[in-house]
């Protein structure tokens, strides 16, 4: 048995324990094993990053680290996930940042509608201190939060009629992640918003359970919805980034020259994935239409008539997070758009 399992260790079985310590006096380094699961498909930036994230740990770390990818919420929906590895039963996750609200609100600063005027400034403040303080926060809800990568504008999408101005809103029953931003900004506009995990939201559309949803560009036409949805309204209301999140119980158990390859490739993956991020969303509008669906782009006076009927959002939830915590991140936001 002893011998069997030593060979189990040496030779790249396929689950080797994690952080279990080679035989006594055995020379073979210690084999850790990544989990990482998502939540989207194979097909999505969020996965091409993935798969740069595992190449790169598994070169660098000489095959000492092994990362394995799940994808479609495999492994359970975000929040499930988060919990995971809180745990320390998975490794890694990257969830968009609007469920991370239960565990810290501050993160709710990045559900108020219209904060972000480009994707630069979203990503350079994201990437400067701010972000970084919002990561450092989850340390102590057993996360690590290793980067942001981005998911993109928000948009919607629905089945039921050409959405140009609030008041087309009305009565539409639409699919929100689970968090009360988006809740409350979806009733200002008069639709219906039902919050339910993404894993579950084709069928939901397939099966007339909600009307719409909303998600960037990248993920209605990769997550094949314009076989269920007709319509999408390009309103760009919200930038929610993804958070890769590792389990701090695993992290902390990681030697530190590992714990340095993992940081790396968390941002080396980030940068190819905005990258393919930004270039899909440019071309699958497009597609959006060769698919079948009809996709309004909002004039200016439109998308100022939803920002102002969604205001009250804004100021509820201003109070909600911390006045003067927003107050920072405004001023922040506003630096960034002015260089
Ligand atoms: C994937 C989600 C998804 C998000 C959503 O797990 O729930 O709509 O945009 O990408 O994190």
């Amino acid at each position: 048995l002893v011998l069997s399992l030593i060979v189990a260790m040496v030779g790249c079985s396929s689950a080797p324990s994690n952080g279990e310590q080679g035989e006594a006096g055995s020379v073979e380094q210690e084999k850790y094993v990544i989990r990482a699961g998502i939540g989207l498909n194979d097909q999505h930036p969020q996965y091409k990053g993935l798969e740069i994230f595992k190449e790169y740990i598994e070169r660098e770390s000489d095959g000492r680290v092994e990362v394995q990818l799940f994808h479609s919420s495999q492994l359970g929906d975000d929040i499930q996930m988060m919990e995971a590895l809180q745990l320390g039963s998975q490794e890694v996750t990257c969830p968009s940042s609007a469920p991370i609200t239960s565990i810290d609100k501050r993160f709710m600063i990045f559900d108020l509608p219209f904060l972000f005027p480009t994707e630069e400034v979203a990503s350079d403040f994201v990437d400067g201190p701010l972000g970084q303080e919002l990561l450092d926060g989850l340390e102590e809800h057993g996360l690590v939060g290793l980067a942001y990568w981005e998911n993109g504008y928000r948009h919607l999408t629905n089945n039921v009629r050409e959405v140009k101005t609030p008041e087309d809103m009305k009565g539409l029953k639409i699919r929100t992640m689970e968090n009360q931003v988006h809740l409350d900004f979806f009733r200002a506009l008069g639709a219906n918003p039902t919050p339910m995990p993404f894993g579950e939201l084709f069928t939901a559309m397939q099966q007339g359970v909600v009307d719409g949803q909303e998600n960037p560009v990248p993920t209605i036409y990769l997550q094949n919805y314009p076989e269920v949805q007709k319509y999408t309204t390009l309103t760009g209301h919200v930038y929610s980034p993804f958070v890769l999140l590792m389990s701090k119980v695993f992290w902390d158990g990681l030697p530190a020259d590992l714990q340095e390859i993992v940081q790396e490739a968390a941002f080396i993956a980030r940068d190819e994935e905005r990258r393919i991020s930004r270039e899909y969303t440019e071309e699958l509008a497009d597609g959006l239409r060769e698919a079948g669906m009809t996709v309004t782009e909002l004039t200016p006076e439109q998308q100022q008539m939803f920002q102002e009927a969604t205001s009250s959002t804004v100021e509820k939830f201003k109070n909600e997070i911390g006045a003067d915590y927003v107050e920072q991140v405004l001023a922040e936001i506003e630096r960034l758009s002015n260089r």
